[in-house]
């Protein structure tokens, strides 16, 4: 059964100005109601080539643990490098139907990997305003070139050297999120799965829609993996929550928007947050974003780190499997 894509419902909803039913939100979701107007939430804004370690290791933490979210500058991937990554997705997702349905994520698979609608299951049944492409990065041993497009012909090489500038910022992060928690500076990463940490990309097209009001892109969550790197284009849309209100996140060309997630909460037991984000639709213009999750392999067990827990502080979280957190975030099973 062939699963209608966002991209032609956007274009048959403009042409008639209105959207299908499963699109529409329940009222204490649709963002005309639940945004805080006006306001844009000016979430921390990091210099990630910042001399003092101590003060950008300072930075980081406050960031990690009272935000979740921060934007960083400076963090050495050329701004020609990102250009293509963009440019390639784009030509991606500008592809007739027929071409982007080559890489469509087989029915019944058990991997993410591929191009798709629809990624959880939603209680009410309700869709997302977005297509997406998933295929892994990094490590080597992990890729499925099967769900790399053949076509922009520049698409892996863009990719491959995005990886090679993203690897390094990954590392400073863990390193100094790491330092933060008064760890030892390799820590958190060999806990998160050391070299075998595996990096998935998400390309994120969320088409124009009539009624930006009424829809959602992407739901309210927090991420599963361990931390996030995501590149947006100029279109607004990403939005976090601050004491359960809405706000619009400011768009800072080249910065990359970096959210802690589940993992990296669960390994701090609470000292850092994953930060609960939402995307809201735009009218005129397609928002597109890049978010890089980096994950441990599925059979790595995530807990909190012993330095953490003890008499008086006790584990807030289990430890498990990935795979099995993952398994039970997806399909909303409690943790
Ligand atoms: O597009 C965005 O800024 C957010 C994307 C996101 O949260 C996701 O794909 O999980």
């Amino acid at each position: 059964m062939e699963v209608e894509r966002v991209q032609a419902i956007s274009k048959l909803s403009m042409s008639i100005n209105t959207i299908p039913y499963e699109f529409i939100r329940s009222e204490n979701e649709q963002p005309a109601i639940t945004t805080v107007h006006g306001e844009i939430l000016e979430v921390p804004t990091i210099d990630l080539n910042d001399p003092d370690e101590e003060k950008l290791v300072g930075l980081i933490v406050k960031a990690g643990s009272e935000w979740g979210l921060f934007q960083i500058v400076n963090h050495g991937i050329p701004s020609e490098v990102i250009n293509n990554l963009q440019k390639v997705g784009k030509e991606f997702f500008e592809l007739p139907h027929e071409e982007k349905e080559v890489y469509a994520k087989p029915q019944g698979s058990k991997t993410v990997e591929g191009y798709g609608t629809q990624l959880q299951r939603e209680l009410e049944g309700k869709k997302g305003w977005v297509d997406h492409l998933f295929h892994r990065i990094w490590p080597p041993s992990v890729i499925n070139y099967r769900f790399w497009p053949m076509n922009p012909p520049s698409y892996r090489d863009a990719n491959e050297q995005y990886t090679i500038y993203l690897r390094k910022v990954a590392d400073k992060l863990f390193k100094c999120l790491s330092l933060g928690l008064g760890l030892e500076e390799d820590a958190m990463k060999a806990s998160i799965g050391g070299d075998d940490i595996e990096y998935l990309l998400k390309i994120n097209c969320y088409p124009p829609c009539p009624r930006p009001d009424l829809v959602l892109r992407v739901v309210a969550h927090t991420d599963m993996s361990a931390l996030t790197l995501l590149v947006p284009n100029e279109v607004p849309g990403l939005q976090v929550s601050r004491d359960g209100r809405w706000y619009d996140v400011k768009y800072i060309p080249n910065a990359l928007v970096i959210h802690i997630g589940d993992q990296i909460e669960i390994f701090s037991n609470g000292n850092y947050k994953a930060v609960l984000h939402r995307s809201t639709v735009n009218k005129d213009t397609t928002r597109m974003s890049w978010p890089v999750f980096l994950e441990p392999p599925s059979d790595q067990v995530i807990g909190p780190h012993p330095k953490f827990t003890g008499e008086g502080t006790p584990a807030k979280y289990k430890s498990k499997k990935y795979g099995e957190y993952m398994y039970c975030k997806l399909n909303k099973i409690p943790q």
